[in-house]
């Protein structure tokens, strides 16, 4: 089972400034302890902080993960494109959010992709971000059981 993970635009300073809102964690470190967790599941991560580099890697993902937990950063707030592409591909989708986007400006309160998404997790730290690969785990097994796969 593959799960891509992808952040967006400002994510890889995680760690090293507003620890206050977004904890002292680098997503790298997280995401080593997120694979020990998992270990017979491909966990993949990409970011980028350009947004039609995150939309290349949600086209190719379409055909090559089982499930996508996506952290779009600010562009969740802006981007029709990115929502265009989340609902383009059959590949199911989670949104997550580091920090609680509601109790902050009211600009963070709207987001384009949720629409999109399976579901979405808000403001449970980088906890967030396991909770949504358990999930999609969960998922795709309850789907292949209705398929008959297993
Ligand atoms: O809470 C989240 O996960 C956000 O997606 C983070 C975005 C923000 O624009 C969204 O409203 C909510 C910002 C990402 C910036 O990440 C930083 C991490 C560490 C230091 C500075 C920025």
């Amino acid at each position: 089972m593959n799960i891509l993970i992808i952040n967006g635009p400002n994510l890889n300073l995680l760690g090293r400034r507003q620890p206050e809102i977004y904890g002292p964690f680098s997503f790298d470190d997280y995401f080593k302890g997120l694979q020990a967790q998992f270990p017979h599941m491909h966990l993949e991560y990409f970011q980028s902080n350009h947004e039609g580099a995150l939309l290349d890697k949600l086209h190719g993902a379409g055909s090559e993960a089982d499930g996508i937990v996506l952290n779009a950063g600010a562009l969740t707030h802006t981007s029709i494109a990115l929502a265009d592409a989340v609902a383009a591909i059959r590949t199911p989708v989670v949104e997550v959010h580091i920090s609680n986007v509601y109790k902050r400006e009211p600009f963070r309160h709207h987001s384009y992709l949720s629409a999109c998404c399976e579901g979405v997790i808000v403001g449970l730290g980088l906890e967030g971000y396991r909770l949504a690969v358990e999930w999609l785990v969960r998922r795709t097994k309850v789907s292949e059981k209705l398929e008959g796969k297993e």
